[in-house]
């Protein structure tokens, strides 16, 4: 699993913004968003640094947690 660590997770659609981004690049990715804490739970074959760039893409300064 990877974690992220997100930046700007104002409300319900910046979670689906999150969401629909990291499925945009894996189809079969779960993604579990934490808004409380900005952490992004992702169980994906990619790897996460391109996980991490496909939530910046969409606006969302981003960190690798672990
Ligand atoms: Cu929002």
């Amino acid at each position: 699993m990877v974690v992220l660590d997100v930046s700007g997770i104002g409300c319900g659609s910046c979670v689906g913004k999150i969401t629909r981004a990291i499925q945009a690049l894996d189809g079969n990715a779960t993604v579990s968003v934490d808004r409380s804490t900005g952490k992004v739970s992702v169980e994906s074959s990619e790897n996460a640094e391109q996980l991490r760039k496909a939530v910046e893409a969409v606006g969302f300064p981003s960190k690798i947690s672990h």
